[in-house]
């Protein structure tokens, strides 16, 4: 059950400092994309002549749309509905028929240091005998396609080849576990799975395959077997696996038999392209979904004006992974849309030591970089010897994404990787925006250190207060979506219900993003955490709700209340707090840890393993019976316990914090 943490009023109250500001250098200034602050005012005079202007300018269509916005059924909009276009042409062909076929698409960096630069046409060439080859395999328009898989180039070779045939992917992390990929494959009633036999991480094989495999042998709810036809393997860690005949095919077997003539066709802008699953404020993953013109222009908008991209001179990193939101927007559809060379990175930052990101930044003269600052936060700690040691002097600009960035992170940023001079722009979206709504445009605004600033043209955000009026400068409330948005989320897959109850409900037409914001004196943005049930974890969006369940699966556990706590590296970490029933008390409080973190990591993911999980004899609750999480936090954070007069027994958050503190 959700409790009541996360209050207006706990907003408001938050001390932030005054920010000392940054304003963009007449260099900068002179040759960024966008230089003249008319846009913003152009654009929200009218925001769909706007956006039409930016997907007729930006992107290649195979029939022209007449009609910008259909709104006349809220909250689900339809964008430049009678237009057609291919997304994966958009992405690849073009470019190769504009000339640019010499380009480089991806500097590909595998985590043993192997490397292999792919051209615009030697990309094009691939996704079109991959496009075949899944034809041949049944794929057509409409279709969902799963794709399981490392940071390789076969990843963004399978999106783009689903992509091409209108039909659309549902990319599920590496790092999920077999019954979490098993839901996503069942919600989206897949018949393909593209996965690899294994990929690189942390200096040795993580295997891929065995997980698929596990995921097809589990039931799914009532009993029935996966929709899986067939399993597509690239060959990638070389580590054994089994293949079931009938089945599983190898990619490089496949692929030998097809040839790179692919006539790409025409689909409607609203054709899917992809469902991405994320957390919600209940245990159900959400399966998100995009659709192809609306979100390939505000994508593509925004990687060119925010991070300022010169297509013929950039090196472009993003150091997501391609299985989160960030990855198809920042990696495969922006960037190759607009025609930018990138590096792709295969695996983790410490390996094998901490200077591999800064080595990669120098070797290919990486120009504008795009990461999180959780993983900022990581070098902090190690220290700045080791950036130091690297060239950068290639980077003009920074990015931030995921999480709010704390002012002493962005402060190193730009002094350490930054050299005290490039801009950084903060930017605010999530899986459901599909695109970046909240960031300074680079050349235009006067930088603060840790507010994400101002909506990005075309785009229209408030902060308003429980009752829908928007607050005044200096106060905090919620984050909301004024008008629709290109690349807004259509729907929750299958469930259009869900879709309206957890953004339309509260606000009437307004989108709800469950974010915290704060408007200051001068009417910039600054985001303070989701106000609902989801953890940030390193970026990463984690249910508390989703975590209990898996908590409570375990045949050990009675109860269990799930906080994200404030965590100096991960952001928030996980902590978990556990009544055994009566039968396993003798299980010691240590071995009852262990097992629990491993078993949370087993059935969601690594990513959620808990930091703590501490064994209680009571949970704090209301008198209606729910869990007061926001106590738990304070526990968990080591503050002093806030107002315990609801609770049933005011006596027992005393005795967890207690327990909290022996801990540390
Ligand atoms: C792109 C992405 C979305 C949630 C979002 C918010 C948080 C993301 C942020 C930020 C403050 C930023 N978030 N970027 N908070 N400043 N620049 O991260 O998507 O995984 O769906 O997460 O992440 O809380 O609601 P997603």
């Amino acid at each position: 059950m959700s409790d009541d943490h996360g209050t207006i009023e706990s907003l408001s109250s938050l001390a932030h400092e005054t920010p000392d500001t940054y304003p963009p250098s007449a260099e900068f200034r002179a040759q960024a994309n966008q230089n003249n602050s008319e846009i913003y005012l152009r654009a929200a005079a009218d925001p769909e002549g706007y956006w039409a202007e930016q997907a007729r300018t930006r992107l290649t269509w195979t029939k022209p749309f007449t009609e910008v916005l259909d709104w006349t059924n809220p909250p689900f909009a339809k964008w430049f509905q009678d237009g057609e276009l291919n997304v994966a042409a958009n992405c690849l062909d073009r470019h190769v028929a504009n000339g640019l076929g010499d380009r480089v698409a991806i500097h590909f960096e595998g985590e043993p240091g192997d490397s292999r630069s792919i051209t615009y046409a030697e990309l094009t060439y691939e996704v079109k005998r991959a496009a075949n080859m899944l034809t041949s395999l049944g794929v057509t328009a409409g279709d969902r396609v799963a794709i399981y898989m490392p940071m390789i180039p076969e990843t963004i070779i399978s999106m783009l080849a689903v992509a091409r045939l209108g039909a659309a992917h549902s990319v599920v992390f590496g790092g999920f576990s077999a019954e979490s990929l098993r839901a996503r494959i069942d919600d989206a009633e897949a018949e393909l799975v593209i996965t690899a036999d294994g990929g690189y991480r942390k200096g040795r094989v993580s295997p891929l395959k065995p997980v698929v495999d596990q995921a097809l042998e589990l039931d799914d709810a009532d009993g029935k077997p996966s929709t899986v036809k067939h399993v597509l393997v690239v060959q990638r860690g070389k580590n054994d696996i089994t293949m079931e005949s009938g089945r599983d095919l190898w990619w490089h077997e496949e692929i030998t038999a097809y040839d790179g003539e692919h006539q790409a066709q025409g689909f409607p802008a609203e054709n899917p392209l992809f469902i991405l699953y994320t957390s919600g404020t209940t245990g159900r993953p959400k399966g998100i979904l995009h659709t192809s013109g609306g979100y390939l222009t505000q994508v593509t908008t925004t990687h060119s004006d925010v991070f300022d991209l010169k297509p013929e001179s950039d090196v472009w990193w993003c150091t997501a992974d391609v299985g989160w939101v960030t990855g198809h927007s920042y990696i495969v559809y922006g960037p190759l849309a607009n025609g930018a060379t990138q590096v792709v990175y295969e695996g983790t930052p410490d390996t094998p030591d901490w200077g591999r990101w800064w080595e990669i930044i120098q070797k290919y003269g990486v120009t504008t970089f795009y990461t999180a600052p959780t993983a900022i936060r990581s070098f902090m700690k190690v220290g700045r010897q080791v950036p130091e040691k690297y060239d950068l002097s290639s980077i003009r600009l920074l990015g931030s994404v995921g999480e709010p960035i704390n002012p002493e992170a962005w402060r190193w940023y730009h002094e350490v990787i930054g050299a005290s001079q490039v801009p950084i722009v903060d930017t605010w979206w999530q899986t459901e925006t599909g695109a970046i709504m909240v960031a300074p445009l680079p050349g235009l605004t006067s930088l603060k250190p840790g507010s994400s600033q101002i909506a990005q043209p075309g785009i229209a955000v408030s902060v308003l207060d429980e009752s829908g009026d928007k607050v005044d400068r200096g106060q905090g409330g919620l984050l909301v979506v004024e008008r629709p948005w290109p690349a807004m989320v259509r729907t929750i897959w299958g469930d259009d219900q869900r879709f309206i109850d957890t953004y339309w409900e509260k606000f009437g037409d307004k989108y709800f993003a469950g974010d915290g914001a704060r408007l200051d004196e001068d009417g910039d943005v600054w985001f303070m955490g989701r106000v609902d049930d989801v953890m940030n974890v390193s970026g990463h969006r984690l249910s508390t709700t989703e975590i209990e369940s898996a908590l409570v699966g375990h045949h050990a556990v009675a109860e269990a209340a799930v906080v994200g706590a404030d965590d100096e590296t991960t952001g928030q970490a996980v902590v978990a707090f556990v009544i055994l029933k009566s039968q396993q008390q003798l299980l010691t409080e240590a071995e009852a840890e262990a097992e629990l973190k491993k078993h949370v990591a087993s059935h969601i993911g690594a990513i959620a393993r808990p930091r703590n999980v501490f064994v209680v004899n009571e949970l704090p609750k209301t008198r209606s019976g729910k869990i007061m999480r926001r106590l738990l936090k304070d526990a968990a954070e080591g503050r002093t316990i806030g107002d315990t007069t609801t609770l049933a027994d005011t006596m027992v958050m005393q005795t967890i914090s207690d327990r909290v503190v022996a801990e540390r």
